[in-house]
């Protein structure tokens, strides 16, 4: 049994769910999963069976006899409890304008996460975008330009290494992927080398193979 258990949704619609699950993946820390399909009568009690503090979402991790709910807690937990792992970009500027740009993702883009809702088994080719969902597009690519062209040089990800800000923008990779986002050159390359990932192609094979279904 690993020492950090991660509670999940599922695959093929929690974007929540798969971002501590790929940071945990790609920083190699082994850790058992327990997935709870979403939006059933007992979904939110089963989540509370784990972490009775919690709002009953996922994911949660649990860690030590201690039950932590909310991504970005989480992050901040297991970048605490294992700082001998990159999480974040070495540049201390760049670590400022990461969690700027994570906690952006946190709190806003609602209507892309609204009407673009992930769902790994879908495609949408000439999806009708909305001009509010169009201005998320266009920050969010303003935003993965900005981070490539400044601190890219390194590797393929946003800060070269893969680090936390790759893991949050990473569920808006598959809805763009769903809805027949059309990327520049900069953008796209960023978006196939975060679906290149084993980490996600292993996702994206559990999602393909769920079989429930939920009405947003
Ligand atoms: N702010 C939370 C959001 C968690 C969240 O909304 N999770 C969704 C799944 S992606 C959930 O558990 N939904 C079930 C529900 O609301 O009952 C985080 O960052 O973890």
């Amino acid at each position: 049994m690993a020492l950090l258990t991660l509670i999940i949704g599922n695959k093929n619609y929690s974007s929540w769910s798969l971002r501590p699950w790929l940071a945990l993946k790609q920083f190699e820390l082994p850790f058992d999963e327990i997935q709870i399909p979403l939006y059933t009568p007992g979904s939110t009690a089963q989540i509370r069976q784990y972490c009775p503090a919690g709002n009953g979402k996922v994911p949660v991790l649990i860690h030590a006899d201690r039950a932590i709910w909310d991504s970005m807690a989480i992050f901040e937990y297991l970048s605490e409890m294992f700082p001998e792992r990159s999480w974040w970009t070495g540049d201390r500027t760049g670590r400022a304008i990461a969690r700027s740009i994570c906690a952006e993702m946190h709190s806003g883009f609602l209507p892309l996460r609204n009407q673009m809702a992930m769902n790994c088994r879908e495609h949408f080719p000439n999806y009708d975008i909305t001009p509010e969902v169009q201005r998320d597009i266009d920050r969010i690519t303003t935003i993965w330009r900005d981070c490539r062209e400044t601190y890219g040089a390194g590797g393929a990800f946003l800060f070269g290494r893969f680090t936390i800000a790759d893991a949050v923008y990473a569920p808006v990779v598959l809805r763009f992927r769903t809805y027949d986002v059309k990327l520049d050159p900069i953008c796209q390359t960023y978006a196939e080398a975060i679906l290149a990932l084993p980490a996600m192609q292993e996702w994206l094979e559990s999602a393909i193979a769920e079989t429930e279904t939920i009405h947003f």
